[in-house]
């Protein structure tokens, strides 16, 4: 380890020890106890710097429709299977419900009346996939799968990555409801392109697991705001702001307005956060504090991140009361948890 890095694992630890030690994780803690360098190799196989692996097997999913994702994640985990199948199988149940307003069937259009969603999906080796402002394909989130496993890429988008999806077979599918048609006629009306906090244009599923090997993988895909102007992509399907996970510390995703989750590079941050010590539920809360800090107009958006650390722990935090996840742990149930607690005003 170089001498800076050194410096900066140990101050660190000893500026957040005095902060409590709810702040801190176990190598913060260590680094800041014990003297000896930690050996610039990687970590041997199934040892992670963030300490003991969980693996149990988790899921925590944004939303009420967490739990119908959680669920379908769980007859992957719970039968041994890897958590990168689990957060596919779990953001497809998502994608064909045409009750859900922002996701896959039934999600609200673009102004001028287009379905366009955006996914992507992180595996536990780093590799990712991605897909925006497709149209017409009932499943963005194989595509991005796809994408990862099938090509050299990691980002398709709109003609390309519908092209792309029929090649691998998928059917051409209106995903244009009654319901969001609707919608759209409604907002034509005003055309008044206003967020407001946590319904109309809050149901993004975001989808973080674990397997019972201890591996994190991550899906998150959405149809973005609802009304959008055409050809806008949210942070949905942006490796770093809608969703990051770095198998050796932990992952992240987010929920809520995407532009603020990508001018700060969300996901990414809370992981590297985690990575610097932070228990997850302090990565979050700090990474919507810098929102809240520096980013006009936070009173009216709402954002929501979830965290799970590679020894299992949990993390959510949110700028606005009624933010919700699903939260699916071996042993326990499948639970909505409310987010009870917020960023107060600087
Ligand atoms: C976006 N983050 O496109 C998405 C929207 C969202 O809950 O999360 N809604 O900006």
């Amino acid at each position: 380890m170089s001498t800076r890095r050194k410096f900066l694992s140990t101050s660190l630890g000893a500026t957040l020890g005095v902060v409590g030690g709810y702040l801190l994780g176990r190598n913060t803690a260590s680094a800041a106890q014990d003297p000896t360098p930690t050996p610039d190799a990687a970590p041997s196989p199934g040892v992670s710097p963030m300490g003991a692996t969980f693996t149990g097997g988790q899921i925590i999913s944004t939303w009420y429709h967490g739990l119908i994702a959680n669920d379908a994640a769980w007859k992957v985990i719970g039968q041994g299977g890897q958590a990168v199948d689990a957060v596919e199988a779990a953001a497809r149940i998502v994608e064909l419900d045409p009750k859900g307003s922002s996701v896959g069937l039934g999600g609200r259009p673009d102004r001028e009346g287009h379905v366009t969603l955006d996914a992507c999906i992180m595996d536990h080796t780093g590799n990712a996939g991605s897909v925006t402002a497709i149209e017409n394909i009932m499943h963005p989130i194989t595509v991005a799968r796809k994408v990862m496993d099938e090509t050299p890429h990691v980002m398709l988008t709109a003609e390309g990555a519908y092209q792309f999806a029929r090649e691998h077979g998928m059917e051409h599918t209106d995903l244009l409801t009654e319901d969001s048609q609707k919608a759209l006629q409604n907002w034509l009306k005003e055309s008044q392109y206003k967020p407001i906090i946590n319904i109309e244009n809050h149901d993004t599923i975001g989808i973080v697991a674990q397997d019972q090997q201890g591996n994190l993988s991550g899906a998150c895909t959405t149809s973005g705001l609802a009304f959008k102007m055409r050809g806008r992509v949210g942070d949905s399907p942006i490796i770093g702001a809608g969703l990051f996970v770095d198998n050796e510390i932990g992952a992240a995703t987010a929920t809520g307005l995407g532009e603020a989750v990508m001018k700060s590079c969300g996901s990414f941050l809370i992981v590297e956060l985690m990575r610097q010590g932070m228990h997850p539920q302090a990565a979050c809360e700090e990474a919507v504090r810098r929102i809240v800090a520096k980013q006009k107009g936070y009173e009216d958006f709402q954002i929501g991140y979830l965290a799970i650390r590679k020894d299992g722990e949990v993390g959510a935090h949110a700028i606005h009361y009624g933010f919700n996840y699903a939260h699916l742990r071996a042993g326990g149930e499948n639970r909505m948890v409310d987010v009870s607690h917020v960023t107060p005003k600087p």
